[in-house]
């Protein structure tokens, strides 16, 4: 083969590759989830502004290539529609009111550390009303999820389900069994602010951290805090 030949072809061979790895990147790896925004609203009680932040934590989704992945919901305030997005535009400095329905059943957290709520209002969650500082997974199978952003030390063992008929199409409706987890933290300034989920639920996968754990918009995202 000549010289000539042999570059052409290596020039090919390269170029093959790189629209390989370009076709990888853009239809697997970088497909985002949409941003959901969010703007203050005025409390009438407290006369200051917050964020009212509805999402459902699912044991499914509604995509068509990954059903069985657990995944978040958000509830869009323009239409009070579920959105399966894990992105959410924050204003800065502003109390985010968290309202989070927990349709999953229980997986138990690896390091019992993720059971400890941080970072939110008074340390505080209420599952079901009842304040809760700890949920210990060891002593009974209570946490389905967690919702923590480590850069701001918030962690919130999201509580499990314990019915055995899940719910079994997401987004899931308010009348499968389901628990309701509130809790309120406070945004920093303006930046993008990774969030996770820290108990290793990506079933069939090495460790459990594969599929929904290691793909946005199933079981991590961002809060985008901009100026308010
Ligand atoms: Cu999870």
């Amino acid at each position: 083969m000549s010289l000539r030949a042999r570059l052409v072809t290596l020039m090919l061979a390269v170029g093959a590759g790189l629209a390989l790895i370009a076709f990888v990147l853009f239809h697997f790896l970088l497909p985002l989830p949409p941003t959901l925004r969010f703007t203050a609203e005025r409390i009438p009680a407290t006369g200051g502004k917050a964020v009212n932040l509805t999402i459902q934590i699912d044991p499914e989704n509604d995509a068509s290539s990954t059903p069985g992945w657990p995944s978040y919901f958000v509830r869009d305030v323009a239409d009070a529609k579920w959105v399966r997005s894990t992105i959410w535009q924050l204003p800065a400095h502003t109390r985010i009111n968290v309202t989070a329905y927990s349709y999953d059943g229980c997986t138990p957290l690896r390091n019992q550390f993720w059971g400890h709520v941080t970072g939110t209002s008074g340390g505080t969650a209420y599952v079901n009303g009842k304040a809760q500082s700890l949920s210990n997974s060891y002593s009974q199978c209570s946490v389905a999820h967690t919702f923590t952003v480590p850069q701001l030390g918030i962690d919130v063992p999201i509580p499990a389900e314990t019915a055995t008929n899940l719910c079994s199409q997401a987004p899931c409706s308010a009348s499968a069994p389901h628990q309701v987890l509130r809790f309120s933290f406070t945004t920093p300034g303006p930046g993008d602010y990774h969030w996770q989920c820290f108990i290793p639920c990506g079933l069939g996968f090495v460790d459990g951290n594969g599929g929904p754990m290691s793909t946005l918009g199933f079981m991590s995202g961002f809060l985008k805090v901009v100026s308010a």
